[in-house]
């Protein structure tokens, strides 16, 4: 016995903030870059017909072809982003003001291979990130890279219906090698696959597949998975090679399921929504698909095409890391029709404990100390909270200040949490908060739902001067990093 109890961060900690290439860049269709399946993500009036709608991120054959006729008739903020592709030494400089150790963003693999088919990358794309990478470094800002977030050549969609298709594993394969290859020297961190899980939830989004194409929903999005799985682990494997030294993660979204009652049925249907949502993680971690999901694909006429090469793909390809992202918890109890992932928004069971934010998700700080702690306990390797935030409408004053103590709040009381998930024996690596400069909604592609310490002045349509303004929450969360997680 000779540990010792750990009351602060780790001094190596990595505070940061986090983002992806298809909310931020813009410059949609500059420099070679192909169309993106997120360029096909519409601003719908989230006010029409009196409710806030969520999700404007699954996009099906029909629509599609109606904004690739008609792209005049329709506003597609995702190609706009906040201007990133040309201001990202503004926005740097301010991340280094705040003291970031490291920032989180994604590469567009449209950027690099525009249609996903090229042999030869795109060097116009892969110059614009060396920029990025160098003038990160210039601070020494830790570059941490998501691979695929929520975006892919939309060439792979029309072609193929995306990651349903086995095709897409070798083009993966090769637009990791370029990358690994190119940015070795320059990235140590790395995630395959940005919140894999939700898959299940939003089949567009993560994996290409327009849902109208296939006859089973939910067997398509295993099958998504069961790809992104091998491509990710080849993945892995290619970086073990090429960058001994690089650490590589699987990433999912971490919701917290709570059985509604004490009703042992109840309680079953939490362990069964865990066990969903780990899937992923347990496929990634332990190179194995886990036994519960035998018994859940046979009750549920799901048949995944392998091959007989694939148990030892996923065995080799393991990850070194656990990234999630943390937003809130759900409440889940035994019915039929019981959400059948953990990574359900619209679970229709309210905690009667907890505040909602402008946008209907549940506030919960202690939830995040119980899932580091299920995440650490089951697996044993090192966690990263790579998105936590809240998104919110803020004002910007007539001096140019805006005013968030809620996101203060929010990001405190998270914090707190991960403090006493450290002193519960939790190893976490670091801690990148979700926007930390405004940007385009990933689910609801509104800029009025913001997460950043940066104030970007642009509105759901595009409108305004994109000028960029330090919030309270800059101020606070500069001494967080410089105090190490003391002052808070
Ligand atoms: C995660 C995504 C992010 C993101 C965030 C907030 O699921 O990885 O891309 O945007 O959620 O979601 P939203 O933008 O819908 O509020």
């Amino acid at each position: 016995m000779n540990q010792s109890l750990q009351t602060t961060f780790p001094k190596d900690f990595l505070w940061g903030g986090a983002t992806a290439a298809n909310q931020i860049e813009g410059a949609y269709d500059k420099d070679g870059k192909g169309l993106s399946t997120s360029d096909m993500a519409a601003y719908k009036d989230p006010y029409a017909g009196g409710k806030v709608d969520n999700f404007t991120f699954n996009v099906n054959s029909v629509e599609l072809e109606e904004y690739l006729n008609h792209p005049d008739k329709y506003l597609f903020p995702k190609r706009w982003g906040i201007d990133f592709y040309h201001r990202y030494k503004e926005d740097i400089a301010l991340f280094a003001e705040m003291g970031y150790k490291v920032f989180r963003l994604s590469i567009s693999w449209a950027r690099i291979f525009p249609t996903g088919l090229e042999d030869k990358p795109n060097e116009a794309g892969l110059a614009f990130y060396d920029k990025v990478f160098d003038e990160l470094a210039k601070y020494d800002i830790e570059p941490l890279v998501t691979m695929s977030h929520y975006e892919m050549p939309l060439t792979l969609t029309q072609k193929y219906n995306g990651w349903v298709s086995r095709e897409l594993i070798g083009l993966f394969e090769k637009f990791a090698r370029v990358l690994f290859e190119r940015y070795k020297d320059k990235v140590k961190y790395w995630i395959t696959f940005n919140e894999m899980n939700m898959n299940l939830n939003s089949i567009y989004t993560g994996a290409g597949v327009l849902a109208d194409k296939v006859d089973n929903v939910e067997e398509a999005a295993y099958q998504a998975s069961h790809h992104q799985f091998l491509a990710s682990a080849l993945a892995v494997k290619a970086a073990r090679e090429i960058m001994p030294e690089a650490h590589i993660g699987c990433m999912i979204n971490q919701i917290e399921s709570y059985a509604r009652t004490t009703k042992p049925e109840d309680q079953l249907q939490a362990l069964k929504a865990d066990q969903i949502n780990m899937f992923y993680p347990d496929v990634q971690v332990r190179g194995k698909y886990p036994n519960y999901m035998v018994r859940y694909f046979a009750e549920n006429n799901i048949n995944l095409e392998t091959k007989p090469e694939d148990a030892k793909i996923l065995a080799e390809g393991t990850v070194d890391f656990i990234a999630f992202s943390y937003y809130m918890s759900h409440v889940t109890e035994a019915r039929p029709d019981a959400a059948k992932i953990a990574g359900s928004f619209d679970s229709p069971i309210k905690n009667e404990y907890l505040e909602l934010s402008q946008w209907d998700w549940p506030i919960d700080p202690i939830g995040l100390r119980i899932s580091l702690n299920k995440l650490y306990d089951r697996y044993q390797k090192p966690l990263f909270l790579v998105e936590n935030g809240l998104g919110a409408r803020d004002e910007l004053t007539e001096d140019g200040k805006i005013h968030d103590p809620y996101r203060i709040d929010y990001i405190k009381k998270h914090i707190i949490e991960m403090k006493e998930a450290i002193q519960d024996g939790v190893e976490l690596m670091g801690y990148t908060t979700w926007g930390c400069i405004d940007l385009i909604s990933c689910g609801t592609s509104q800029m009025s739902k913001r997460y950043g310490f940066i104030y970007v002045d642009q509105d759901d349509k595009g409108n305004g001067s994109l000028e960029r303004y330090r919030k309270d929450s800059f101020y606070w969360y500069k001494d967080v990093i410089a105090s190490n997680g003391e002052n808070l």
